[in-house]
């Protein structure tokens, strides 16, 4: 099997998948897409590492509630990898909240809250690379290619060896 390096992403899915039993679907939707999950844990968001992931909305009227909200229950969080990873998992995501988010995506299927969005993804390499770091030991990443990738992600120019 061919090495390749691919982008990679932080995905949480949030106190509300988990209190509604929606984690196993949205896992299926990131599966069934072609992404690859190299690390997943649940945790209990502590208000010191959500002020260091969140830190950048702190001037914002919702960054009280949003502290709150995140660090009210168990969450799943997951590094997940794959070709155009961000840009993917971020349509999949939809519209910030599921009031106005498109069907189709999870905010849009799965919810209709103005408050809690279900899941989290990063928004850029940088913000990937940080997140990543902040959630995972390098030695909880389990990043080797899968046995499919020749066939998911094309990478021996048409030929899957
Ligand atoms: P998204 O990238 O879609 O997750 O949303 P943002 O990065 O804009 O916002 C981060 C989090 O802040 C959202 F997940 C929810 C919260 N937020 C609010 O609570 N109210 C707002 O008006 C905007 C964001």
């Amino acid at each position: 099997m061919p090495r390749t390096t691919l982008p990679q992403t932080l995905l949480i899915l949030k106190p509300d998948a988990v209190q509604r039993r929606l984690t196993g679907r949205i896992l299926a939707r990131v599966e069934d897409k072609g992404l690859q999950i190299v690390g997943m844990k649940m945790i209990q968001i502590s208000r010191a590492l959500a002020l260091r992931h969140y830190g950048v909305h702190r001037k914002k009227p919702f960054f009280k509630s949003l502290i709150q909200y995140i660090t009210s229950g168990p969450v799943i969080v997951l590094a997940v990898q794959g070709k155009n990873v961000i840009a993917i998992t971020r349509k999949m995501m939809g519209a910030t909240f599921g009031s106005n988010a498109e069907p189709g995506t999870l905010r849009g299927d799965f919810g209709v809250s103005d408050s809690f969005n279900l899941i989290h993804g990063s928004d850029s390499p940088e913000a990937a690379r940080k997140e990543i770091a902040l959630y995972f030991k390098s030695d909880e990443l389990h990043a080797a290619a899968l046995s499919d990738f020749a066939w998911t992600y094309d990478l021996s120019e048409g030929k899957p060896v």
